[in-house]
């Protein structure tokens, strides 16, 4: 299929991926064997057969459960090389990934543990060759916002020397009841500091939550999004600012926000001119990572070459690098 090889062979930037989400079960069950953790499951086939979501929070329950096996610096460092090779055969060459520090230090992993070896990864893809990425540290939204300050405390004496990486912080995990407001103070500390502002935001919740993520948070990317479409000033809106959403379509799929790829919104949200991204989001646990989710949604959609190319610029266009940088991608 010749529009298959189109799409594996695009340029793009993936800007919606929670790098705890890139947990293969192969490497699951070899971390859990190597550090001696217990999984409720007796075999690769097992986890994966577990991987049938109702919804965001039955999803939640085994990802958290998933992330337990990662220890160590090395750990963290393995899961992100191994996300980079399959990225980088997906011809994407830039990432701004998600990591949820949270998920680890209750366990009490030190959260300079986390940061090292996700970063060492990054870095070391750069200096190989040339693969550009960085990172966004997310707070979990069913944790208190306390909980966020305490994170985002423990942090900065790691912004020095992650200041080539650490970009951003976002907000992900359960969205219902737990409205972006609940986090306007770490947010606004966060600004004032000078990161990068995203937060997950219209995926299970309403179109309410994408304005207070705009107007409160103010926040630069929205992740999901696919309810604004409930709001036409919303979708006006989000039009005329490019207000860029990072879509994911499988695991729109696999957590039931749509029941066919075919109802997707992606495509009448593009046509319309807002700045939709394609991405993969929890990729070992949604069955694909970017070409995988570029394909499925191009063939359910009826893509044409002319919008798969549109995704791919709104990619860089929507990702934090310089202006320059994007000159040359673009
Ligand atoms: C997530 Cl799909 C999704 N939504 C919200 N939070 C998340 N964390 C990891 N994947
Ligand atoms: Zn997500």
């Amino acid at each position: 299929n010749s529009l298959h090889d189109f799409i594996r062979g695009l340029p793009k930037a993936e800007l919606h991926l929670h790098i705890e989400g890139s947990l293969e079960p192969e490497m699951m069950f070899e971390l859990a064997r190597k550090n001696g953790v217990s999984l409720p499951y007796a075999s690769v086939e097992e986890v994966r057969a577990a991987y049938d979501f109702e919804d965001l929070q039955s999803f939640l329950n085994l990802y958290y459960a998933g992330a337990a096996v990662l220890q160590t610096e090395q750990d963290f460092f393995d899961l992100t090389h191994a996300y980079i090779q399959r990225a980088r055969a997906d011809h994407v060459c830039h990432v701004e990934l998600f990591f949820d520090p949270q998920t680890h230090t209750e366990r009490g992993i030190a959260i300079a543990t986390v940061f090292a070896g996700i970063a060492r990864a990054l870095r070391e893809a750069k200096a190989a060759d040339g693969f550009s990425g960085s990172m966004i540290l997310c707070f979990l939204r069913h944790l208190s916002e306390e909980s966020a300050l305490a994170t985002l405390e423990a942090a900065l004496p790691l912004r020095e020397a992650y200041a080539d990486v650490w970009t951003g912080v976002g907000l992900d995990s359960a969205e219902v009841g737990n409205p972006p407001e609940k986090f306007a103070h770490v947010f606004t500390i966060a600004q004032a500091m000078g990161f990068r502002l995203v937060a997950h935001a219209g995926e299970e919740g309403p179109p309410a939550y994408i304005h207070s993520a705009l107007d409160v948070l103010e926040v630069e990317r929205i992740d999901h999004g696919v309810r604004a479409e409930e709001d036409p000033a919303l979708m006006q809106r989000l039009k005329t600012s490019r207000i860029p959403l990072t879509v994911c379509p499988l695991s729109n799929l696999k957590l039931c926000v749509v029941k066919d790829l075919r109802e997707h919104n992606l495509a009448r949200m593009l046509r319309d001119g807002l700045c939709v991204t394609i991405n993969s989001d929890d990729p070992a646990y949604f069955g694909g990572y970017m070409n995988a989710n570029f394909i499925a949604t191009a063939d359910a959609l009826a893509l044409s070459r002319e919008e798969l190319v549109q995704l791919a610029r709104n990619s860089f266009e929507a990702s934090f690098v310089s202006d320059a940088q994007k000159q040359i991608w673009y």
